[in-house]
């Protein structure tokens, strides 16, 4: 199978919720090249059905989430703007597989962010906005279950985020210290705090800029950054009521 065939399989696979073999174990020598290839591939197959790029995001920048999935590298993808979740709105389980989600930190950019060479300073004078935000990961792979060429062919198991609406850059002094929970149907299942993410979720913003500038991309102002999950991922199923809760303001959803 070639990389227009994997990125084929894999883009179906989401469409009809319906998950695949990892590509490892399909092709030994499917390369981390490859896997961008394949990242790449899926985004422009996507473009010509019409979607359009909402943002980019990192993952695996938290040791929980790298112990969670076993992968220990950070990873960028980017997000379709077909995923976005309303604040405080539905998720809809019927296109879906296996979703989880985890608390995030957004960042929106006032000017773009072009490298090689970005420094965390580029970083803070660039941005518009901080906010509170959630990411639904939905693996593609049976068991969710990959390796980091697989994932990152997935694109990061991308499936949705929810973005809020308080921005928090006049606390930015505060935000690696800020406490979050995680609630599934009221009871808290996961706590913790911004300083989980490489020790500060800008550093996030800093590695993605300095990583699209290998492949000559920047990333642009006005798009939604998610630095990576916080905490680990909590798996939800149909009925399930999901609430992050930050000091500032609560982004919440409904699995339907
Ligand atoms: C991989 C995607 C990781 C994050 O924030 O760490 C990710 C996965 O967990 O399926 O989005
Ligand atoms: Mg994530």
């Amino acid at each position: 199978m070639n990389n227009q065939a994997i990125a084929e399989l894999l883009r179906n696979a989401m469409l009809n919720r319906t998950p695949v073999t990892q590509i490892s174990k399909i092709r030994p020598e499917f390369s981390l090249s490859d896997a961008n290839e394949v990242q790449e591939i899926g985004f422009n197959l996507a473009q010509a059905q019409g979607e359009k790029l909402a943002g980019y995001k990192m993952g695996l920048t938290s040791k929980a989430k790298q112990r969670d999935v076993n992968v220990f590298e950070p990873i960028r993808g980017y997000m379709l703007a077909s995923t976005e979740i309303p604040k405080n709105g539905i998720v809809k389980m019927n296109s879906r597989i296996h979703p989880r989600v985890e608390p995030e930190v957004a960042v929106v950019l006032k000017e773009e962010l072009r490298g090689p060479g970005v420094t965390l300073r580029d970083v803070v004078r660039s941005i518009e906005g901080i906010y509170p935000a959630l990411e639904i990961v939905d693996s593609r792979y049976e068991g969710f279950i990959f390796k980091l060429e697989d994932v990152i062919a997935d694109n990061t198991s991308a499936a949705g985020f929810m973005v809020g609406r308080v921005n928090l850059l006049p606390q930015i002094d505060e935000l690696n210290l800020m406490g979050i929970t995680v609630r599934k149907n009221g009871a808290i299942v996961e706590t913790g705090a911004p300083a989980a993410v490489l020790g500060d979720p800008l550093l996030s913003v800093m590695s993605l800029a300095n990583s699209l500038a290998e492949e000559a991309k920047s990333i642009p102002a006005g798009l939604v950054v998610l630095t990576g999950g916080i905490t680990q991922s909590v798996s939800f199923v149909k009925g399930d009521k999901i609430e992050v809760e930050w000091p500032q303001e609560i982004l919440s959803f409904i699995a339907e």
